[in-house]
């Protein structure tokens, strides 16, 4: 087969080596006069005769061609990957077209939570790649959170020859093993002629189903020739509306009228449903408590807010969730069952019915979208005349709200630097539009109490999955993917260190995200958990660098707060530089983030935790948490 004869005909008008005029240089290396002809020359000639080619010698497409076309033509923009010999086939592709971006980045990890964020901020399809073996593995985690986040996005698992699989190959591994768990679909893709089929119903599934879709392309399949030529599926996304039916809605009406004291607890699934939310809390005069994941949806403009429940949470969610009546849950798949009410009737909407009762008993239960099954309730229902149990819960939540901000003053002249001050000044500087991003740990903590949402600022963590690490790559895939919009990670000093490689990636495509590393050298909320349950912490020291210079040798802005009264200062001045911005913060290591209530067996954690640091002689730790947190 010559390689002239199967060449795409090569655009000369564009990047330098075109797949077509590689292919015959590795035929004829060398810089004969024969080499400049065939280099220079013929694709010219080409070219222009093209129209008298026959078909099947100018227009070879290979598999990998396909690929790419298919995900332009579906509106994706980009893939997050790492390159790699069995990837050859798609990278050379994605080069040679103007559709579609490569965004090269340090580690396949770093991709997965990019297009994780990706596919969460803009609702469509993102894609990443790994190379065979351990470049695909490097994807687990990642498309573990993107999973279990339910955010659309594909995963090209590169796999080794296709001849050599099940020899135990050089790199050999099964992706539809190992990517089975995290994915909703994932096939191996054996012969051209399963293209792009396979492909279409993996992207289908990952829209459709929410979630993570994978397939596995051998290197050399990549590069064999299409046998179908052209994408098959052309519609927009659909989008239905599901709603329970008339019954159940009278069914839920009646409930909802003959209970006064109800609260809400509203979820990420509330996403677009505002108003309706709104609506109903009003006419049912009921406290809104919102989880972790509904807090960019739930919280802003709301006069029902009564902050979050959970360990994080603010006591008036706490105390909102355990004295009402009746529970009424939407868009929510709240995990702790400690925080649910053991007396009160549950009722839960939810778009998926296998989400229906999954955390706690639930009395009945809806299978609709949020803003319809609102819709259609809410003409139904009578306006509660019983404000007490809502006055309650506000005046709570305003004790509450105030407690924590107590706990973000400046600290001025002293040289402790709080935590929660830092993550107030970011709330206070940071843009209408903001993107914010925080690491598994205690910067988790800090953007749930001191980030305000305003319905255009969005906020990105490993909230289901909670995987450290995933504040720096989720911020890359918001910043890619809105190159206008102010992206700020709030990282921990553990988890930036954790995928630390991926700040070269900020240079290499000139993304100006700004990290705030909490530095507290610790592991802090595992410190915290290991207080709590009553053990001594260990293992979670940190000897840091200065990151500051990190990020200076990487080519960031890299600034370090030495007192609080830098803090706001050098905030600023990250947040106007152009370009990528890094500032070390070093903040107190032992700042209690309190549950709203203490349980018993928390309560015993710590007092077991100061006797026995008594008695292996630390006694000064305790000192010193007393100090930050007692007497500030
Ligand atoms: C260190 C750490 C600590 C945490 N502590 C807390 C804490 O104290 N408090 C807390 O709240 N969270 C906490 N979280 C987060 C927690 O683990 C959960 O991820 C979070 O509570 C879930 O939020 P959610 O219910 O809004 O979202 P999800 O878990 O995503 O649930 C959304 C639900 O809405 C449904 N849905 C989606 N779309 C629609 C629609 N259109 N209509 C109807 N239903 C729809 C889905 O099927 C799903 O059931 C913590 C996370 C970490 C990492
Ligand atoms: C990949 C991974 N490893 C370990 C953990 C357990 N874990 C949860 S929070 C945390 C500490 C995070 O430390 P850091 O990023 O420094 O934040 P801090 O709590 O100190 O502010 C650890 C180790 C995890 N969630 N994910
Ligand atoms: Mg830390």
């Amino acid at each position: 087969m010559s390689s002239v004869a199967c060449g795409r005909i090569p655009d000369t008008r564009q990047k330098n080596a075109t797949p077509w005029r590689r292919r015959i240089a590795l035929v004829l290396p060398g810089k004969s006069t024969l080499d400049v002809f065939v280099k220079r020359v013929l694709p010219v000639l080409i070219v222009w005769h093209s129209p008298c080619i026959p078909y099947h010698v100018m227009a070879r497409k290979t598999v990998a061609d396909l690929l790419v076309e298919v995900l332009a033509d579906a509106s994706v923009r980009r893939i997050y990957g790492v390159s790699g010999d069995s990837l050859n086939g798609i990278t050379d592709s994605i080069r040679a077209t103007k559709d579609l971006e490569w965004i090269h980045v340090r580690n396949e990890e770093t991709a997965a939570f990019a297009a994780g964020a990706e596919a969460h901020l803009t609702e469509t399809l993102a894609v990443c790649a790994g190379s065979c073996g351990p470049g695909n593995l490097h994807l687990i985690n990642g498309l573990y959170d993107c999973h279990r986040s339910r955010v659309p996005v594909l995963a090209i698992a590169a796999q080794i020859p296709s001849n050599e699989i099940g020899s135990g190959y050089f790199q050999e591994t099964h992706p539809e093993h190992l990517f089975a768990q995290c994915s909703h679909y994932c096939e191996l893709v054996s012969q051209p002629e399963q293209m792009p089929r396979v492909l279409e119903i993996a992207m289908q599934t990952a829209l459709s189903k929410r979630g993570v879709a994978v397939i596995a392309l051998p290197g050399d399949i990549a590069l064999r020739d299409a046998v179908e030529k052209a994408p098959r599926l052309r519609f927009p996304q659909p989008k239905p509306t599901i709603c329970p039916s008339d019954d159940e809605i009278n069914i839920l009406a009646e409930l909802l009228n003959s209970s006064i004291k109800i609260t809400i607890l509203a979820g990420a699934g509330c996403a677009g449903a505002h108003a309706e939310l709104i609506g109903l809390a009003d006419k049912l005069q009921a406290p809104i408590v919102h989880a972790m994941r509904g807090k960019e949806f739930v919280e802003y403009d709301n006069p029902f807010d009564v902050g979050m429940t959970g360990l994080l949470g603010f006591s008036s969610g706490y105390h909102a969730m355990m004295n009402c009546e009746l529970l009424l849950m939407i868009g929510t798949d709240f995990p702790y069952q400690q925080f649910y009410p053991k007396n009160a009737t549950v009722v839960q909407i939810d778009v998926r019915g296998e989400q229906l009762g999954r955390r706690c008993k639930v009395d009945f239960g809806f299978v609709g979208d949020t803003k319809t099954t609102l819709r259609a309730v809410l003409p139904k229902l009578q306006q509660n005349r019983y404000g007490v149990h809502l006055l309650e819960s506000l005046d709570d939540y305003q004790k509450a709200r105030k407690g924590l901000d107590e706990l973000a003053t400046p600290n001025s002249g002293k040289k402790t630097i709080h935590p929660q001050y830092v993550a107030r000044v970011i709330d206070q500087l940071a843009a209408e539009d903001a993107i914010f991003t925080c690491d598994v740990g205690t910067p988790t903590i800090w953007a749930a109490r001191y980030l305000t949402m305003n319905g255009k600022r969005r906020l990105l963590g490993s909230f289901t999955h909670g995987s450290m690490a995933n504040a720096l790559p989720q911020a890359i895939g918001a910043q890619v993917s809105y190159p206008g919009r102010q992206v700020i990670s709030m990282s921990g000093d553990g988890g930036f260190a954790m995928l630390m490689g991926d700040l070269l990636t900020l240079r290499q495509h000139d993304l100006p995200v700004k990290l705030i590393v909490f530095r507290n050298d610790s592991l802090a909320f595992v410190e915290l958990e290991m207080k709590a349950a009553g053990t001594l912490d260990f293992g979670t020291d940190l000897r840091n660098p200065e990151f500051r210079k990190i990020a200076d040798g990487a080519g960031l802005l890299g600034l370090r707060a030495e007192s609080p009264d830098d803090v706001e200062a050098l905030i600023a001045q990250a947040l106007k530089h152009d370009g990528p911005a890094l500032v070390e913060v070093p903040v107190s290591r032992q700042e209690l983030s309190m549950p709203p209530t203490v349980t018993f067996d928390q309560a015993k954690g710590f007092s077991l935790f100061m006797m026995r640091a008594v008695f292996s002689g630390r006694g000064d730790e305790i000192i010193d948490l007393a100090r930050v947190n007692l007497f500030r």
